[in-house]
């Protein structure tokens, strides 16, 4: 607001001079008319502006992290104590931490430090205060909390790094892991499985820290997204379609999304059958629900004879609306696997149970 009253008030110089050619010509014409050489009264000019006796600048401070832009904005007062137009000109008496426009109080941080910004007007001065603070890395997000890879296979994590404020901050990232015996990291975050047991990946920017917990399994052990998928009904044969619960997770957000499985009918009793590429003997099934999570009741596999085997069931039981993961422990199977079925019963809940993806975990023939 200080702003725009100042701007407007830049504007009475020129209304000024267009009320004096106003009268100019008045006079000019009078002069005219009666071919008189007597020049009729005219009344002193209006000064254009009272002189300021006072300037202010706002605010008196404040800080800005390097990069940052801000304004300054100045007030300038005669006698009377009104706001008056005058002609400033902004400086930094430290240009190499905060520079400033000449013109505009546009101030840019440049590197941490302090620097006063000055507005000055003729001898009238004031002075503001910039403290320019680098962003620290503060909070270091990682894709998982906890990692489990066969000796020999490798997966990329990728780390985000916030500052105070909890925004992106473009800050290298060091790994390092706890054992490198168990499991190895590069320096762009690719963590490799190098021998059975357990670890800790740590990644710091600065201060910041945050670590993954490694198990590594043998070599002949296999983790896998499911490669085909059928049900007992979809949706549809493109949205929500059986397909949509093979491969790696996709749905990240808790969300009524079609690139996951569901169901024709949202309160009826249905299966979802996943195959994979290599059979295993199975020790974990995990199920990826991001939709009205919780009416699973039964997970089977599915021997070469063509029977299943049940490793898990349940009662229907709601979860909230967000994503769930169902992280099944699978004991006892010790023929090796290639097929998973799972069956949700939606009668209690009467929404759809959307299935994203569904991993399988065991190990291969030797
Ligand atoms: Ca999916």
């Amino acid at each position: 607001m200080r702003r725009a009253e100042v701007t407007g008030l830049a504007f009475v110089p020129f209304s000024t001079s267009l009320t004096l050619a106003f009268v100019m010509a008045t006079t000019f014409i009078a002069c005219s008319d009666d071919g008189a050489v007597t020049v009729p009264f005219q009344p002193p000019p209006p000064s254009p502006t009272t002189p300021a006796v006072s300037l202010s600048i706002f605010p008196l401070s404040r800080t800005l992290f390097v990069g940052d832009t801000a304004f300054f904005t100045y007030e300038a007062l005669d006698a009377t104590g009104r706001v008056v137009a005058t002609v400033v000109e902004w400086t930094s008496d430290n240009p190499g931490v905060v520079s400033v426009a000449r013109t505009v109080g546009k101030v840019t941080a440049i590197a941490a430090g302090t620097a006063n910004v000055s507005v000055a007007a003729g001898t009238l001065r004031a002075t503001g205060i910039v403290t320019v603070r680098l962003r620290a890395p503060t909070t270091i997000q990682l894709p998982v909390s906890d990692l489990i890879l066969a000796i020999g296979y490798a997966e990329r994590l990728t780390a985000q790094v916030y500052d105070q404020d909890g925004r992106l901050l473009n800050a290298p990232v060091a790994w390092s892991s706890q054992n490198p015996f168990v499991a190895s990291v590069s320096s762009d975050g690719i963590v490799t499985g190098t021998g059975a047991g357990t670890t800790v990946v740590v990644a710091t920017s600065g201060a910041a820290r945050a670590e993954v917990a490694v198990r590594v399994e043998p070599a002949d052990f296999a983790m896998q997204w499911a490669s085909g998928a059928t049900a007992s009904s979809e949706y549809s044969t493109g949205e929500y379609a059986a397909m949509h619960a093979t491969g790696a997770p996709n749905v990240f957000t808790c969300a009524d999304e079609s690139k996951a499985w569901a169901s024709t009918d949202a309160a009826g009793v249905d299966w979802l059958e996943l195959t994979y590429d290599q059979p295993v003997r199975p020790t974990e099934i995990r199920i990826l629900e991001v939709w009205a999570p919780g009416s699973i009741v039964k997970v089977e596999v599915r021997h070469a004879s063509g029977d299943y085997q049940e490793v898990y069931n349940a009662s229907p039981q709601p979860f909230g609306n967000c994503l769930r993961t169902l992280a099944i422990p699978v004991t006892g199977v010790m023929e090796f696997i290639s097929t998973v079925r799972v069956t949700v019963d939606q009668r209690v809940r009467r929404d759809w149970n959307e299935v994203d993806a569904v991993r399988l975990s065991g190990f291969r023939r030797p």
